[in-house]
């Protein structure tokens, strides 16, 4: 399937536009071919790479529409959905949308589905549904402001700032309360980022802890020289690659909000229940993707190639080779991860 414009309208209702088959209208896939486990990425081309370390033939669906890429395969038997969201927290919001569709309304009878915990389900038939099965993981490339964070290290997301405004337009998930992102949220607001609206939450320690898992498993198994470098921290996300993450270009020069968005990031030091935490690396996706997940219950993280050291010190951007070789280090610690019971 290459484009379903064509396909629609199925359902009359213009806010849950579904075809009649219940493919969704972006994501081009329908409930029986998204897994409960997922891997997200940014780059389209990064679907069919993530692919290769499926079960070999495993692969029962392909599908592409815009930038979303989706495949549907298994990793050591285990089903797995690979999925390209584009870039930014706007396409994710789209796509959190979508995949809550898919998981959680009912095609056939027409009405959303039930959850765990809500008492019977009016139909007795029907299976109750356990949002925290869903498992989202994104793997992608990012800059640091760190002076602790090397190219090619994997940045682990634990806590994160939404430098965008996505969700701004969702009440707050209420891990927010926690006195934890409330002290991310208020270091960053004292910061110049206090002139755009920020947010803060936090991942899913879940995820957080089985991708540092992952990482130390992946370093017993390689050599002295192979080790996989990997920082836990805060990851930042922004509504764009260049002013948005303090990359001042040409005419743009002397005209960014927010000029010393880097060092501002890389000053900060968070007093939370780990410990003294400091941001990891600035992105555009992990924002949207955490605090979404977190008010529909399912699990979310990130693992990210560190592309571009934006500290003073040691100032440099990845070789192809660097990031593809992060990338294939990231994309095993996920689905190790994502398949863990
Ligand atoms: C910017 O170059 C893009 O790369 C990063 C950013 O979050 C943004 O999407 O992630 P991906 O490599 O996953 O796309
Ligand atoms: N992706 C980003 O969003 N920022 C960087 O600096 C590098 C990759």
């Amino acid at each position: 399937m290459n484009d379903n414009d064509c396909k629609f309208p199925g359902n009359v209702d213009p806010d849950l536009p579904l075809t009649a088959e219940g493919v969704t209208y972006h994501v081009a896939c329908s409930s029986k071919c998204l897994a409960d486990r997922l891997i997200l990425v940014g780059d389209p081309g990064r679907v069919k790479m993530v692919g290769t370390y499926l079960d070999r033939d495993s692969i029962v669906y392909e599908a592409s529409h815009r930038e979303i890429n989706v495949l549907t395969g298994t990793y050591h038997g285990v089903p797995v959905t690979v999925l390209s969201t584009g870039m930014g927290t706007d396409n994710i919001e789209i796509v959190m949308n979508e995949i809550h569709i898919l998981k959680e309304y009912d095609v056939q009878r027409g009405r959303w589905r039930s959850r765990v915990g809500d008492g019977a389900p009016a139909d007795p038939l029907e299976t109750p549904f356990d949002p925290s099965k869903v498992r989202l993981i994104r793997v992608g490339t990012c800059g640091t402001p760190s002076d602790e964070v090397q190219i090619g290290c994997l940045a682990l997301t634990r806590y994160v700032v939404g430098m965008d405004n996505t969700c701004q337009y969702y009440d707050a998930p209420a891990v927010n309360q926690t006195a934890d992102v409330k002290e991310v949220l208020a270091k960053v607001q004292a910061t110049s980022l206090g002139k755009v609206q920020v947010y803060a939450t936090k991942a899913t320690p879940a995820i957080t802890q089985g991708l540092v898992d992952a990482c130390m498993d992946l370093n017993r198994k390689a050599g002295a020289s192979e080790q996989q470098p990997y920082y836990v921290g805060t990851t930042c996300s922004g509504s764009g690659f260049y002013g948005c993450q303090g990359r001042s270009v040409g005419r743009f020069h002397g005209h960014l909000t927010v000029p010393l968005l880097t060092e501002e990031l890389g000053n900060l030091r968070f007093n939370v229940s780990e410990g003294e935490e400091r941001v990891a690396n600035i992105e555009m996706e992990s924002s949207a993707l955490c605090y979404l997940s977190n008010l529909l219950g399912y699990q979310a993280g990130t693992v990210c190639v560190v592309a571009a050291r934006r500290s003073r010190t040691n100032r440099a951007f990845a070789t192809p080779q660097q990031v593809a070789e992060g990338l294939s280090n990231a994309i095993t610690v996920a689905l190790e991860t994502l398949i863990k019971e």
